[in-house]
């Protein structure tokens, strides 16, 4: 997130030209084969959507990081729960820093093997907009840049030789991954975005090569743009040099302050602008949760962005913009482990107030997501329209607008408030010259809502003529209609559909008035109250079961492949063969589950399950709930203080000298020599510095500055002596003032501790929190110095002569962003199998540590039952005494940080990081700025439910390996 970005955005009502251009791409003919035998498929676009072979497709994706969920089985997961929600597509950044740990040095298995990912989203039959940056934002270490990006001269983001070269490797491995996995060669990805909110400090040539790069590896599906805000920021990237095919906009109208989240709107109305005539209207990043700004806690920003917001401001966009391409950012957040989080805006959660948690669960977010997916990628006459007359309200209190299909003449009707943000409850009886006639249609708004109505729509083998409630989805099956229909609990609905003869109502469940016009208009008058179910046959046309429920009823149905399942708490796919309907389901308590197709026998899971016909014509299962689970007490801690690097006598002669006397950083060395840990190529974690100088006897202070990236700090030893700690420093941005003494430290030398003569030793511990972004493509940000920008010894000592450490090497399968470089870290304490026999026998609660640094190491068993999904946490009790923070190490990967007294508790263990049937090293490095007691620290089940996807071990070799 911008630190600088002060401007709102502004409504801007675009005007609609009439040509529609169509753009093909080239080489990708029709209904090809692939060389690997995949049907290639066309995809192109005009003003209206997306087509894919001519067919129009309304792209509905909600932003997944797998960067940020480090096991690769838990991606089936998530995006399985993201396809069950309604999307039809999934937006993916590519994270540079995450595969790179040196120049010319990339990683794509294991965790990062995103082959895998693309594979995966192609089987599941989700879109992918991908989004390879080489800037990312996203909140992440650097933006998503390597952090040796730093060390590379040229601005970044520019066309400079030096950052041309470097992006240009990334390209160069990232793009054929992505351009074999193009819907045009039978894959998933529909389009390719270039750069990320490209709108300060820009440079044409630069936006122009990533095409061209992306051209030359084959990508030949459409490239896109998220631009900042609104069409004020510019370019728009729409048209002239390094102009995208389709450019899209962000929107994040509530903006990142949960403390407050019933303040509505902070950021603007949320309308997606169209920036081209040509293209479609792209939300390439609508806010669907957001970063926690103001520490208080992802569930207020979860409230922030709720149901309520979701129904007003997506639906208002939807109307409003004719937007037909969706990334909802974020669907999932994940978790900020290892390094990986950019420090200014966000700490180890990225949980994001998502309608997935950090934990997997679904939430009311989640609810809302499948009402208005199911319907969005239902409704094909969505995908092409245009603005509208509204049916004219007879109240002011109540707003319409409306657009519609001008081939099929579909109308599609906004209904809210004027205002937004008013909670009233405001009713109306709308005149409405729908396509098969004038109707009356009273309607209601209570509360912060709005509803999408649609008229003359057909609707499978019915017509639709209007309907004050709002449609979820439809589906045809055993030769009959199947339709959904919902709205406010409590409030009167009307259907009115199209006949050419009376049919046969019977009301199966529920209260519902059948009227017969003698007209062809079937009206049927019902409350929205559990769920009514009616079936109507004759009248000319094929049967049709409608279902009329409330929203909490609309939210117990799926729909997987055509086949529509009520209840359980995830659907994640359904299949028919013959008479069997296989469900692939999670329960959290014993439930009925139903399957509106023609068949009489059911699976779950893999099992049959005792199942009987109903009066409606459906099935209806009954599926066991989870069973129990006890998880371990965490006992049998051993202890061991480290920090042999403050002791004047270690031995640092592996070390790098530090002496260098330039740096390419803008931000320039308060002394010398430069002691910036990335210089030297430590990137990521702690580092160490010793720095040696001949006292005088006369020293008074140390005065050192660190740049530790915000919520960092450091800590000074003198000859051995703890000298104290102080907070890190920032370096602000690029548009303010160079701050002249960032993280400033001053420490009072004890009388006696120096002698005339003797060769003192100054250790300096500091912490790195992560890499600035660089959204303003500026370089100050992102390559503002982490570790020590100055060092002086009052009192007139000698030259100090610095040597540094910093994390030994990369851990292979973990990744460069994983440990850094405390002793620990260097040894192998964190990684399952390290010999700690001979380490003190102590709980973290029970025993008090100094300051430095005290590792504590236990072992746990996990036997988590099979078939089953237990998301754990490890949970930390508040401590006592000095400030501290501790390193959580599950199996050898650094799952977050523990900050005393800080916005996080509960740290996610990720499934296959832990072994859930198996044993499981734990280790944390506690960092205590004086005398602390740390927790207790203990497992927590955020769940149990019946069903997950199985998940096997990720690798997490011990130190021998
Ligand atoms: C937009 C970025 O594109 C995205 O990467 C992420 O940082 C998101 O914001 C906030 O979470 S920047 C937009 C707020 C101007």
């Amino acid at each position: 997130m911008p630190g600088s970005l002060r401007r709102r955005p502004t409504v801007l009502l675009a005007a609609f030209a009439a040509a529609a251009a169509l753009w093909a791409p080239t080489g990708a003919p029709a209904a090809a084969q692939t060389a690997a035998g995949k049907a290639a498929h066309r995809v192109t676009y005009d003003r209206y959507s997306l087509m894919v072979d001519g067919k129009r497709v309304l792209l509905w994706s909600g932003e997944f990081h797998y960067f940020r969920l480090p096991s690769p089985d838990l991606w089936r997961d998530v995006l399985e729960k993201i396809k069950a929600a309604g999307f039809n597509g999934v937006s993916l950044y590519f994270h540079w820093g995450y595969h790179s740990p040196a120049p010319g040095v990339y990683d794509f298995t294991g965790v990062r093997d995103v082959d895998r990912l693309l594979r995966l989203t192609e089987e599941l039959g989700l879109y992918v907009v991908a989004r390879p940056g080489p800037y990312i934002n996203a909140e992440t270490t650097g933006g998503g840049f390597p952090a040796w990006l730093k060390n590379v001269p040229g601005r970044a983001r520019s066309s400079d030789p030096g950052y041309t070269r470097a992006y240009r490797e990334w390209l160069a491995h990232i793009n054929p991954i992505i351009a074999r996995h193009q819907v045009t060669r039978g894959g998933s990805v529909i389009a390719y975005n270039a750069e990320n909110e490209y709108a300060a400090n820009t440079d044409a040539a630069y936006m122009e090569d990533i095409q061209k790069q992306a051209r030359a590896a084959g990508i030949d599906v459409p490239i896109t743009h998220n631009q900042c805000c609104d069409a004020s920021w510019t370019p728009t990237w729409a048209s002239g040099q390094g102009a995208v095919q389709i450019p899209g906009v962000d929107d994040y109208p509530q903006a990142f302050e949960c403390r407050e989240p019933d303040v509505w709107g902070t950021w603007g109305e949320g309308v997606t602008e169209r920036l081209s005539d040509d293209a479609p209207v792209y939300a390439a990043e609508y806010q669907a949760g957001a970063i926690d700004l103001g520490k208080a806690g992802y569930e207020r920003c979860r409230d922030l962005t709720g149901p309520a917001f979701m129904k007003v401001y997506y639906k208002s966009n939807l109307i409003a913009s004719g937007a037909t391409m969706f990334g909802y950012y974020m669907s999932f957040g994940g978790t900020n482990w290892g390094r990986l989080g950019q420090p200014n805006d966000v700490y180890t959660s990225y949980d994001y107030g998502a309608a997935i948690t950090e934990n997997r669960q679904l939430t009311a977010k989640y609810d809302e997501f499948k009402r208005q997916g199911l319907f969005t990628t239902t409704v094909a006459p969505l995908t092409k329209t245009d603005p509208a007359p509204a049916p004219a309200s007879d109240a002011a209190a109540v707003h319409t607008e409306a657009r519609a299909n001008p081939d099929t003449r579909t109308q599609f009707v906004l209904v809210r408030h004027p205002d937004r943000t008013t909670d009233a409850d405001a009713s109306a009886t709308l005149t409405w010259n729908a396509p098969d006639g004038a109707y009356r249609v009273p309607v209601r708004v209570k509360g912060r809502d709005a509803k999408v109505l649609v008229a003359g729509y057909d609707m499978g083998g019915q017509r639709l003529a209007v309907s004050s409630s709002e449609l979820l989805t439809h589906t045809a099956a055993g030769g009959r209609d199947v339709a959904v229909f919902y709205g406010t609990e409590g409030v009167p609905g009307m259907t009115v559909l199209r006949y050419a003869s009376e049919p046969t109502v019977k009301v199966l469940d529920g209260k519902v008035r059948a009227a017969y016009d003698g007209k062809g208009n079937l009206r049927l008058d019902y409350t929205h109250r559990g769920l009514a179910r009616v079936l109507i046959t004759g009248g000319g046309r094929r049967p049709l079961l409608l279902l009329l429920g409330t929203d909490a009823e609309a939210a117990t149905f799926w729909k997987s492949g055509g086949v529509l399942v009520r209840g359980g708490s995830l659907v994640r796919s359904a299949r028919v063969a013959g008479r069997t309907v296989h469900l692939r389901a999670d329960t959290d308590e014993p439930a009925d589950i139903e399957v509106f197709a023609d068949t009489s026998r059911m699976t779950v899971n893999g099992a049959p399950v005792p199942s009987r016909r109903t009066s409606a014509g459906t099935l209806v299962g009954r599926v066991p709930g989870p069973g129990g689970v006890r998880l371990p007490a965490l006992t049998g801690w051993r202890a061991a203080a480290e920090a042999p690097e403050a002791d004047p006598g270690f031995d640092d002669r592996d070390w790098t000298v530090a002496d260098r006397t330039t740096t390419v950083s803008p931000i320039k060395p308060k002394t010398l020599p430069v002691l910036y840990a990335d210089d030297y190529g430590y990137h990521h974690g702690h580092v160490w510095y010793r720095g040696r100088f001949t006292a005088t006897g006369e020293e008074t202070e140390v005065r050192l500055n660190a740049i530790t990236g915000k919520g960092g700090i450091y800590q000074v030893w003198l000859n051995g002596r703890y000298l104290g700690s102080a907070a890190g420093g920032e370096q602000k941005d690029a548009d303010e003032p160079v701050n002249p003494d960032p993280g400033p430290g001053t420490f009072a030398v004890p009388p006696g501790l120096l002698k005339k003569g003797e060769t003192a030793v100054l250790a300096v511990l500091v912490e790195n929190m992560g890499h600035n972004d660089d959204w303003t493509a500026d370089d100050v940000r992102h390559k503002q110095p982490r570790g020590l920008v100055g060092a002086t010894v009052a009192g007139d000592p000698g030259p100090i002569t610095w040597k540094i450490q910093g994390a030994a090497r990369t851990d292979r399968v973990r990744g460069p962003l994983n440990n850094g470089g405390l002793y620990g870290e260097r040894t192998g304490w964190h990684l399952p199998g390290f010999p700690d026999r001979s380490w003190t026998p102590a709980s973290p609660a029970a025993r008090r540590v100094g300051p430095g640094v005290t590792w504590y190491r236990t072992e746990f068993r996990l036997d988590l039952p099979k078939g089953h999904d237990v998301p754990l946490t490890l949970r930390f009790g508040g401590g006592s005494g000095a400030p501290h923070r501790v390193l959580i190490y599950v199996n050898g990967w650094g799952l977050g940080e523990y900050v005393a007294g800080g916005p996080q508790r509960d740290f996610t263990l990720p499934a296959g990081i832990l072994r859930q049937r198996g044993t499981n090293t734990l280790a944390l490095a506690v960092i205590a700025e004086g005398d602390a007691t740390v927790g207790p620290v203990g497992l927590h089940a955020v769940a149990v439910h019946r069903g997950g996807v199985p998940v096997s071990d990720v690798p997490s070799p011990g130190g021998t390996s």
